[in-house]
């Protein structure tokens, strides 16, 4: 434990170091450790004030969520920020990197704070489904005032140490050497007799809630539709609000029961679960850390439609000049306004700044010239979802590349080998699924193929990385991990309301269930046509024994392609985007019912539910056991940020796990006997129920 804080002396000055890598989370070796260094330093005669700082990366990001799963074990982070706070000596708090959550409550508990200009400051709790449970929710309004700090707890967002420094979070900014600035800081402090600033006495900030205590109820109202079904947002007002309402010493204690509330609720353990999830994925066991990638100066994207923009814009966005071919100038210009035009409405927005804009856009070059490609140290392809369009692209592209680009595709379904035969590098050849619009989704699918090579994978991951996405190693199957999963879902979905139900009313279920939006309207949004073309692609091979809907064939058929063309599961007034019921629609399901010899019948919600849910789970068991997902987190990585699976609900295979897979396994065969061969229950799902486990027991001792 001694090794994780340590106390030494600078002239007069007392520094206490927290060095527990890799981020200095604030563990129970970490708090008895500051208690230990805090009692030398106040006791050493020498030292006239403390500084409290992180070795490494970063000041401390937090409690450690680790140990969260677990009984807290004393001594209380609460009990060390009072000690600093009551201490006899001034205690300032030295931040860099990032001072996060438990971290930024140490801070607070500091008399002064210091940082240098790069470090980010918040408290990310919410995230995790929690709230700020050592003096956060307490402290901070006193500092910046209850609406700022609901503002900052709630949405759960860093913050510059120069824009903390404007709202008086930070007193000083340094530059340079931190510790020596912090010492020089201190001493000055010392010398000029600055009071020990203790925030828990502040009041005169939290007067204006007092006389008008609706902020809260207004803060709630604002934030209803965007945190819908989330605990912990509400929570956090409870608490900011009960520093308003209660003395310090009480509102410590409200704050310490809300945030035993949240940590005990099933919603922070999956958002907890989440977390972890995002990390591990990037941890593919035959491709280590060190890995070599090869550096990535630009790139070049293959078509400007929605996808290739999208690609370009992340592109640009990092910093990487990308070339973008097409093959007409019609199709270029279209491409390139829509880029302009997406761009200007997030200046519009005041989310980017005019200059910004201007230096993204000159990084994106349109052309119709192929040995454009030739510098690029990545192509995406990003072309017609059809297999000999893109292998045709590949030839080309294995011509006039650079003997060590990497080679990717953007397909959603297709077989990325098949593509790879084109060329004759298919080691450098990857699948690199975005989500639409591929500027905005966080996810991105890295599909494997059976011989891309581990340079390929892991320069493609550290690209990934630097344009900010989220990502999971896909094997190659069709619709690799999302789509392959969703097909069920979307099968469902489309059977429910042969039988009677209304896309209405499935969309209201997965709605309610916590998806951003139901199967029908994200489908209407997503557009109908990509699917109809890749359905018209394996017509051929379709079982004719198994049940099919025709219906968004049909849909197609008669041009109702979605949101784009005014309808398509529902009828959209010119301009809008609220879905409408049609009952054109309503006609041709009945119809298809009425041909496949559907008894209509009243559909139940939780039928709904289980037939569109089970689904994913049942595949995405498949997809564990064949080895296309490296492990269960990552499938529900793909659905939290593919496809706007609730995150309170961890994704579908954890979501699957508190259930109890027997239960689920059970369903699955029950719908089985009714429904036949399409909801044969996966090995390992069987397997997992009977053995009374859950998918993210696999692998573990
Ligand atoms: C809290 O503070 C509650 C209090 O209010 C009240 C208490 C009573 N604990 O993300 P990275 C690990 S709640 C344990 O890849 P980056 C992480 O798993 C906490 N481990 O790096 C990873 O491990 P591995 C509030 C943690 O540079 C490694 O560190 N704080 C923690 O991209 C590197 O992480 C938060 O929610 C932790 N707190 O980003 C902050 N944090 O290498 C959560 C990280 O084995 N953390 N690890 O995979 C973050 O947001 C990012 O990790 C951070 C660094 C920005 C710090």
């Amino acid at each position: 434990m001694a090794d994780l804080v340590s106390y030494e002396r600078q002239g007069a000055i007392g520094i206490i170091t927290v060095d527990n890598p890799p981020v200095n989370a604030l563990g129970v070796g970490v708090r008895q450790g500051l208690l230990d260094c805090l009692r030398r330093g106040q006791e050493d005669a020498g030292a006239t004030a403390l500084v409290i700082m992180g070795a490494g990366r970063t000041f401390m990001a937090g409690a450690d969520i680790r140990e969260f799963g677990r009984p807290l074990e004393p001594p209380d982070l609460n009990d060390v920020i009072a000690r600093i706070e009551a201490g006899p000596k001034l205690a300032l708090a030295a931040l860099h990197g990032t001072a996060l959550g438990g971290g930024l409550e140490v801070a607070l508990g500091c008399h002064y704070r210091c940082a240098l200009r790069s470090t980010q400051v918040g408290f990310p709790e919410v995230k995790l489904g929690l709230l700020p449970g050592a003096g956060g929710t307490q402290r901070l309004p006193r500092l910046v005032g209850p609406e700022m700090a609901l503002r900052i707890i709630v949405s759960g967002d860093m913050m510059s140490a120069e824009q903390a420094h404007a709202l008086g979070r930070i007193d000083e900014l340094i530059d340079g050497d931190l510790r020596a600035g912090a010492v020089a800081f201190a001493e000055r402090l010392v010398a000029e007799g600055r009071p020990r600033r203790k925030i828990s006495e502040v009041d005169e900030r939290l007067e204006p809630a007092r006389r008008d205590p609706g902020i809260f109820d207004r803060f709630r109202k604002e934030i209803e539709r965007p945190a819908r079904g989330y605990l912990a947002p509400f929570k956090c007002i409870e608490a900011v609000q009960a520093a308003v309402t209660l003395p310090f010493a009480e509102g410590l204690r409200r704050e310490r029961e809300l945030f035993l509330e949240c940590l005990a609720s099933p919603q922070s353990k999956a958002q907890i679960h989440a977390f972890f999830a995002e990390r591990e994925a990037a941890r593919i066991p035959d491709v280590p850390r060190e890995t070599p990638a090869r550096p990535i100066a630009a790139a070049a994207v293959i078509g400007a439609g929605t996808m290739g923009g999208g690609i370009a814009m992340t592109f640009a966005n990092a910093g990487i000049p990308v070339h973008v071919v097409e093959a007409t100038p019609e199709a270029l210009e279209r491409g390139l306004a829509t880029v302009r035009k997406n761009y200007a409405a997030t200046a519009d927005k005041g989310r980017l700044a005019p200059a910004e804009m201007e230096r993204r856009l000159a990084l994106i070059r349109g052309t119709l010239a192929w040995d454009a490609v030739a510098d690029a140290d990545i192509v995406v392809e990003a072309v017609f979802e059809e297999m000999a369009v893109k292998q045709e692209v590949f030839a080309r592209l294995d011509r006039l590349a650079k003997p060590t680009a990497v080679l990717a595709t953007n397909t959603s379904t297709l077989d990325v080998d098949e593509i790879a035969r084109a060329t004759g590098r298919p080691g450098q050849v990857i699948g690199t699924h975005f989500f639409s619009p591929a500027n905005v989704m966080r996810l991105l699918e890295l599909v494997r193929g059976a011989r891309t090579t581990k340079e390929t994978i892991a320069t493609a991951a550290e690209l990934a990385r630097r344009i900010g996405k989220v990502w999971v190693l896909s094997g190659n199957c069709d619709g690799f991990i999302g789509n392959r999963m969703l097909a069920g879902y979307l099968r469902e979905a489309e059977f429910l309301v042969e039988e009677g139900a209304t896309p209405e009313q499935v969309d209201r279920v997965l709605y309610d269930f916590g998806f951003a939006m139901g199967p029908f309207a994200m489908q209407d949004l997503a557009g109908l046509d990509v699917g109809w073309r890749i359905r018209k692609g394996k017509a051929a091979a379709r079982r004719q024994d198994q049940r099919y809907s025709p219906v968004a064939d049909r849909l197609c058929e008669r041009g109702r392609f979605g949101q784009k063309t005014g309808g398509g599961w529902y009828r959209y007034e010119p301009g809008r985007r609220a879905p409408r019921p049609d009952p054109e629609v309503a006609a041709l399901i009945a119809e298809s019912a009425r041909e496949q010899g559907i008894r209509r019948r009243a559909v139940g919600d939780e039928e709904i539910l289980g037939r569109c849910l089970y689904p994913l789970v049942n595949e995405g068991a498949r997809i564990l056991e064949e080895g296309i997902a490296l492990r269960a987190g990552d499938i529900d990585v793909v659905y939290l940020h593919g496809y706007g699976f609730p995150r309170y609900r961890g994704g579908p295979m954890y979501w699957a796990g508190t259930l109890g897979l027997k239960g689920v396994c059970d369903e699955i065969a029950r719908y089985h006997q009714i429904h036949g061969r399409l909801w044969e229950p996966a090995s390992l799902l069987r397997r997992l129920a009977e053995q009374g486990q859950s998918f993210h027991d696999l692998g573990r001792a």
